[in-house]
C-alpha cells in the first residue's frame, strides 16, 4: 500500500485543494490530508474546525482521510510511513514558496515532494481570496465545498461601511 500526505493549512479547504487530493489519490493507494500549522498565517478557522470542514468536504472519497498534524510535517510523514508528500501548484508563485519547503522536508526525513498541476479553471482559487469574497458577502458556492460555503456564511460579520 502506497501512502501520500497532502498537507496544508486548509483555512478553509477549497475546491482547488479537493482537486489536488483527487489527483494524489489517482497515484497513491491511500491519501492523508494533513491539516498543519503555517506560522506565517493568521487563521479564520481553528484547527478542529479546519479538520471538520476538510472531513465534510472529502467524505465519500475512498482511500482519503484527514488528520491534524500539530508538529513537524516531516516527522508525521515518517511516523505514518508516507511514500511522498503531494502538493498542488497554481503557478510560479506557488513554486517559489514550495521549493524551499520540499527541500527542507527532504533534508529532515528524506521524503520527496511530488507536485501536481492543479485544474487551471481553479487556479484563482485560494483560501485567502475565498475568505475575502465571503467577508464582503460575495458568492463562494462554486469555489468551496458546500459545508465550507455554509460555514463561511455563518461566520461572516458584516464589515463596517
Ligand atoms: N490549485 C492547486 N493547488 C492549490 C490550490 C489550487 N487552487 N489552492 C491551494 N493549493 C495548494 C498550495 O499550493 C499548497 O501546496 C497546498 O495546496 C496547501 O495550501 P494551503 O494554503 O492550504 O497551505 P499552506 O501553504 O499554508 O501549507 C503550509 C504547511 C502548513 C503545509 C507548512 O507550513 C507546514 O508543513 N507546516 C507544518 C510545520 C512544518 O513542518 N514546518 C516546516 C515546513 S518545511
Amino acid at each position: 500500500m502506497s501512502l501520500a500526505v497532502c498537507p496544508g493549512s486548509f483555512d478553509p479547504i477549497t475546491l482547488g485543494h479537493v482537486d489536488v487530493v483527487r489527483r494524489a489519490r489517482s497515484m497513491f493507494d491511500e491519501v492523508v490530508v494533513a491539516v498543519a500549522h503555517n506560522p506565517a498565517k493568521k487563521y479564520r478557522f481553528d484547527a478542529e474546525e479546519r479538520v471538520g470542514l476538510a472531513r465534510a468536504a472529502l467524505t465519500g472519497i475512498d482511500g482519503v482521510r484527514v488528520d491534524l498534524v500539530p508538529g513537524l510535517l516531516a516527522t508525521y510523514c515518517a511516523e505514518v510511513g508516507a511514500a511522498a508528500i503531494v502538493k498542488g501548484l497554481r503557478g510560479a508563485a506557488d513554486f517559489d514558496s514550495e521549493h524551499a519547503m520540499a527541500l527542507m522536508n527532504r533534508h529532515l526525513s528524506g521524503i520527496e515532494t511530488v507536485f501536481v498541476m492543479g485544474d487551471p479553471t481553479l487556479a484563482h482559487v485560494a483560501s485567502s481570496l475565498v475568505k475575502d469574497v465571503a467577508r464582503h458577502g460575495g458568492p463562494v458556492d462554486d469555489l468551496v465545498p458546500s459545508a465550507v460555503a455554509d460555514a463561511l456564511r455563518a461566520s461572516t460579520v458584516p464589515s463596517p461601511a
